[in-house]
């Protein structure tokens, strides 16, 4: 049996067709392709076992999100015409989130894709893997940003966190300001996050190593940034510091928020992470021999994205 692969083509519905850097309008970068690539360059490789989310009750996000948020996520994005983008002035951190009709039931969708993949976790499969978008781990109690509108990761890790305590693994390129201050003062959940230097990336207001959480959080919240230009083995070096962290923590479930923007070709970000690389930092995740949930977070590099998710399960199937 290999690994459980949570899909649904339900996120196709989320398409914005650009984004604003700097007051210039881009293509956005967070495309419904990058799935496509994933889900294609897995099933060619072996990975059958992909299974449709089920539907969970949206009150699991009311545990990470403030209400009138999600209200006013749902009926913004329901009020807009099919080709229509909205960038509101509340509930919102930057240019790179905006809402157009399909984007609520999109970002439900990626959430039930995610609890569909926790809940294998939690009744005994050791690796379950959630492909889903839009992305989570930028998403805050109350705002969007950073292509996120509800934070994935942190809702299955509040979720799993019911039954023991869980260590996030965050290794996206950019820092996941949204789990992080999820977390910053509870001490039954573990952020540990690997990333660029915010002082050159985004966004560029947190991921610094002296936010190290608060009260009975104190000292759960890790940060290691990383300069521009990051190789495979300085890469390594850091990742093992973190995994030590997981140990010492010693939980009883492991959520890997799994942003492949690090590799060497991504279209928007600086480090220089090859494709097989991602087989040994998964294999090293594996050695942790936790229950694992990976959630994906970003990889803009439509291309090559299939051929890093497929290295990165290789190296947790050697585990099993
Ligand atoms: N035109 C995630 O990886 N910066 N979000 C875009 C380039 C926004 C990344 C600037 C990056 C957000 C989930
Ligand atoms: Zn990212």
């Amino acid at each position: 049996m290999t690994i459980p692969i949570v899909y649904t083509d339900r996120h196709l519905l989320h398409n914005p067709p650009y984004e604003i850097y700097d007051g210039v309008k881009e293509s956005y970068a967070e495309k419904a392709k990058r799935l496509t690539s994933i889900m294609a360059a897995l099933k060619k490789n072996g990975f059958k076992n992909i299974i449709e989310p089920r539907k969970f009750s949206l009150e699991l996000i009311t545990q990470m999100h403030q209400r009138q948020y999600i209200s006013f996520l749902q009926k913004r994005s329901e009020g807009l015409k099919k080709d229509e983008l909205l960038h509101p002035s509340y509930f919102i951190t930057d240019t790179y989130a905006p809402i157009t009709n399909g984007t609520y039931d999109a970002a439900v969708s990626a959430v039930d894709v995610v609890l569909t993949a926790a809940e294998l976790v939690q009744g005994g499969e050791p690796t379950a893997y959630a492909v889903c978008r839009p992305p989570g781990h930028h998403a805050e109690y109350k705002s969007m940003g950073g292509y996120c509108y509800f934070n994935n990761a942190a809702i299955a890790a509040e979720y799993l966190s019911k039954k023991g305590s869980v260590a996030i693994l965050d290794i996206d390129y950019h820092h996941g300001n949204g789990t992080q201050s999820a977390f910053y003062d509870r001490s039954d959940v573990l952020y540990v996050s690997i990333h660029a230097d915010p002082a050159d990336a985004y966004p560029y207001i947190s991921g610094f190593v002296d936010e190290q959480g608060v009260r009975e959080g104190k000292g759960l919240n890790k940060n290691y940034p990383l300069p521009l230009g990051t190789n495979d083995s300085q890469y390594a070096e850091t990742l093992n510091k973190a995994l030590a962290d997981v140990r010492k923590f010693n939980p009883k479930y492991l959520v890997v928020s799994a942003g492949f923007d690090t590799y060497q070709h991504d279209p928007i970000c600086g480090f220089r992470l090859t494709i097989p690389f991602y087989e040994q930092m998964a294999q090293s995740i594996a050695e942790l021999k936790l229950p694992t949930l990976i959630v994906q977070e970003g990889g803009y590099n439509v291309k090559d994205l299939g051929d890093i998710a497929v290295s990165f399960l290789k190296g947790f199937k050697k585990s099993e």
